[in-house]
């Protein structure tokens, strides 16, 4: 299991600071890219009356997915207390398969690299794939 230095922490952090101004644009793109490439992803989203890329619902949804990944890059220090309570509603409320959490997680380090093509340095790839990982494996704490 990879874990995260403090200066992966170091990182994450202030990638984070410039990429969360545009939080709301990643969430869409990620989401939405998600959808198309990964189809079996959709079934999670059967309620919404648009589910292609850059629908209102996509834009909504990615915008709250992106809330969520600032929230935990302020818990970076403890994921797991940090994100318990979204685990639990994955895992028994929305019955989402972890698996989707990689999925998505992907999808987020895609829409980075072409949004912040700069500043997404391989030092910013490693730290932002190590926390998503590390986002992804907290997220899946309460299956098990
Ligand atoms: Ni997820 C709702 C955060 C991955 C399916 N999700 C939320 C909410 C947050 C959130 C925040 C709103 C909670 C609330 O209402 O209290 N989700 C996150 C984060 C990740 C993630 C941080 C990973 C980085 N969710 C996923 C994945 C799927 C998913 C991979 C399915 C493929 N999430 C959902 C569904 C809902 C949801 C479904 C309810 C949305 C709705 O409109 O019904």
């Amino acid at each position: 299991m990879t874990s995260l230095s403090a200066k992966d922490k170091d990182t994450v952090k202030a990638f984070w600071a410039k990429a969360s101004t545009k939080g709301a644009d990643i969430g869409k793109d990620a989401l939405g890219r998600m959808l198309v490439v990964y189809p079996q992803t959709k079934t999670y989203f059967a309620h919404w009356k648009d589910l292609s890329p850059g629908s209102a619902p996509v834009a909504k949804h990615g915008a709250t997915i992106m809330a969520g990944v600032g929230d935990a890059v302020s818990k970076i220090d403890d994921l797991t207390a940090g994100l318990l309570n979204l685990s639990e509603l994955h895992a028994f409320t929305l019955r989402v398969d972890p698996a989707n959490f990689k999925i998505l997680a992907h999808n987020i380090l895609v829409v980075l690299a072409i949004q912040f093509p700069k500043d997404f340095t391989p030092e910013v790839h490693v730290a932002m794939d190590k926390f998503l990982a590390g986002v992804a494996r907290a997220l899946s704490e309460k299956y098990r």
